[in-house]
């Protein structure tokens, strides 16, 4: 019977397509952020992500509550100084492990509606290609 095999091709494709990068092959570890002082305008968050699987993957955007806006950004040495950029996109390679740490990669939480204290914690959302959207908590911390 035709429509059974294009059936099966299809279950089999779909089948193919979320093997890929499946939900379960993305990781996002070890997320903490920096503690502000009072009337702090600015945060950062840094943390680790992980991709266990055969297939590359793509960061496409992060949200959070706590600030009015939430960006991805990069440091680069430019003339001795440090300056940070926003990165539209990251690829995150199979069987890479990408690191956000100060003086590197990091979440920029721009127009904090509260001041991030110790020992409280938020959460970010992480929208990858295909692994979808994550919810990820952060601790704040005191840099030490
Ligand atoms: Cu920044």
């Amino acid at each position: 019977m035709k429509w059974l095999s294009a059936l099966a091709a299809t279950l089999a494709l779909g089948l193919t397509v979320s093997g890929c990068a499946g939900a379960g092959e993305i990781e996002v570890r070890s997320a903490w952020a920096r503690s502000t002082p009072p009337g702090a305008a600015v945060g950062a968050v840094y943390l680790e992500i992980r991709n266990t699987g055969t297939g590359a993957d793509r960061l496409r955007g992060i949200t959070s509550t706590i600030a009015r806006k939430t960006e991805l950004h990069g440091t680069m040495m430019h003339g001795g100084m440090a300056h940070m950029r926003a990165v539209p996109e990251l690829e995150v390679p199979a069987g890479a492990t990408i690191r956000f740490e100060p003086g590197g990669l990091h979440v920029m939480l721009i127009g904090l509606r509260e001041p991030l204290v110790a020992g409280q914690l938020f959460t970010l959302q992480l929208e990858f290609e295909h692994a979808g959207r994550r919810q990820v908590p952060v601790e704040v911390r005191d840099p030490g």
